[in-house]
């Protein structure tokens, strides 16, 4: 997915969710309107008993147990002495009574592997350091009717973890996150809080933080997320490998696509996101003919033509909620025409240009302007652009059609990182364990006057996520073909079948 990171890095934070959001510190709503109009006495009594104990034991911890608890440790060394207050997030409303599915804060994730709504990681001061506690709901109440009247209770939503076996998986001690507001209200001494996640955790925190501070922790998050361990490798390997499989699902039904519209190509690549991961890492963006040149086009509601190009940027989120962003530009019946091809291959180049400057020790910035190097030489070469090349790249004049960011770091966002400051990232240095998509791309507007009328409404992107390793780089989406004639033959290979 395209970033607007360079050439206007981000330097103010995004805007908090103002989203209202009921916190589990406020009293669970019933579902006695309607469907259930009145519970006599002795069914709310027969409702207590006769349920089995299921409380598991000996749970192994999760796989990442060993790596969330060095990345809490170093979150420790940071800020000694103070409450650090990390939260999930709660459920957002879609409309009336039902709600979006719920993703975790990347904070939370990263620091526990945990991914419950409403959770809530505090890093409580201590001599020495800090102690990590989980604050979680736990099972639902059986005695007060709590587990069949609530909304929110376990008959409705499901079973949970009781807090016992949370503790067990994360290597965490848990407690009841009902208590949690009132216990941070009372507590002394500086504290700082993820924002933007759980407004009830925030609204008990109102008076003991400020904004700046707040700020300094986030940023700290998200530097410290730069640099990927092998668990997190790994993951990424694993979405980028599922995000291969879906785009060979695409290609095998191009011709259903035609018959009916981008939607199909949408909810191929979700099944196959929704099978092997937990859900698309960001919105599909599956754009056919001219919608190639709007650069998040995710309505994907058009028509897919023999003849036109399909700009497809996709990636699956892994059940630990690493993501892959991968785009290829292809041709709907198979082959290139001769003025797609010219352009498809200038991309190609330019991102074989930028994914050569992805190397240890290199600035962050040189793959960008490698990339745009060899765009703004070919827009030259085709008389779009008046040279020199060095006198078209000091304006930025390539721009008109480059549009973005060759590339972003990523990782548990698609756009990880975000909120690192300039110097550790658009104006930092690439060290191994980096992973960053190098996507340049051209996109000529369909009502684009100033080149010849056979260019618009033509776009092509080509992405990668391309590991920093200890002597060069590693493309972990290598699965894929990029070059236009092998992306011809792989393409008739699916074709046929
Ligand atoms: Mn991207």
């Amino acid at each position: 997915m395209a970033d607007e990171l360079i050439p206007e890095p981000p330097d103010t934070p995004a805007a908090p969710d103002t989203e209202t959001q009921e916190t589990a510190a406020e009293p669970i709503k019933t579902r006695k309107n309607g469907l259930y109009p009145g519970v006599s006495d002795e069914l709310a009594q027969n409702m207590k008993s006769g349920w089995a104990d299921t409380e598991l034991h000996g749970l192994a911890p999760i796989p990442q147990a060993a790596e969330t608890a060095a990345r809490r440790a170093a979150l420790s060394a940071r800020f000694p002495g103070e409450r650090l207050v990390i939260p999930a997030g709660n459920l957002k409303t879609r409309s009336n009574d039902t709600e979006y599915p719920f993703r975790a804060s990347t904070e939370y994730v990263y620091l526990t592997g945990d991914q419950t709504q409403d959770g809530v990681l505090v890093l409580e001061p201590k001599t020495g350091g800090h102690e990590a506690t989980i604050h979680l709901l736990p099972r639902s109440d059986r005695e007060n009717g709590e587990f069949w009247l609530s909304g929110q209770g376990e008959l409705w939503v499901g079973r949970r973890h009781s807090l016992a076996e949370a503790e067990q998986l994360l290597g965490l001690p848990a407690k009841d996150v009902r208590k949690l507001p009132a216990a941070l209200k009372e507590a002394t001494g500086p504290v700082r809080a993820v924002r933007g996640h759980d407004a009830g955790i925030e609204a008990a925190l109102t008076d003991k933080v400020t904004a700046e501070r707040d700020e300094e922790l986030r940023v700290h998050l998200s530097e410290a997320r730069a640099v990927k361990d092998a668990f997190e490798v790994g993951e990424l390997q694993k979405a980028v490998d599922s995000t291969v499989r879906g785009f060979e699902d695409v290609v095998k039904v191009l011709d259903k696509a035609e018959a009916t519209s981008e939607r199909y190509i949408e909810g191929t690549f979700f099944l196959r996101a929704r099978v092997e991961g937990n859900d698309i890492g960001y919105g599909s963006i599956c754009a056919a003919g001219p919608h190639a040149t709007t650069l998040h086009w995710v309505r994907n509601d058009g028509d897919v033509r023999s003849g036109d190009l399909l700009l497809l940027d996709a990636g699956v989120e892994t059940h630990t909620l690493y993501t892959a962003d991968v785009t290829r530009t292809l041709p709907v019946n198979g082959r290139y025409s001769e003025l797609q091809r010219k352009i498809y291959d200038a991309v190609y180049e330019a991102q074989e240009a930028g994914i050569a400057a992805v190397k240890p020790g290199a600035k962050y910035r040189d793959f960008h302007d490698a990339a745009q190097r060899v765009l703004a030489e070919k827009l030259v070469e085709w008389g779009l652009l008046e040279g020199p090349v060095e006198k078209v790249l000091a304006l930025g004049l390539q721009r008109r059609w480059t549009l973005h960011g060759t590339g972003h770091m990523l990782g548990l966002d698609v756009h990880d990182c975000a909120a690192a400051r300039r110097e550790a990232y658009v104006d930092g240095t690439l060290e191994p364990g980096m992973c960053l998509t190098v996507e340049p791309g051209l996109y000529f507007q369909a009502d684009d006057l100033t080149v010849p009328e056979e260019y618009r409404g033509i776009g092509v992107r080509i992405e990668d996520d391309i590991l920093v390793t200890e002597d060069g780089n590693r493309n972990l989406s290598a699965g894929l073909p990029r070059r236009s004639d092998e992306v011809e033959a792989w393409m008739a290979t699916l074709m046929q079948s």
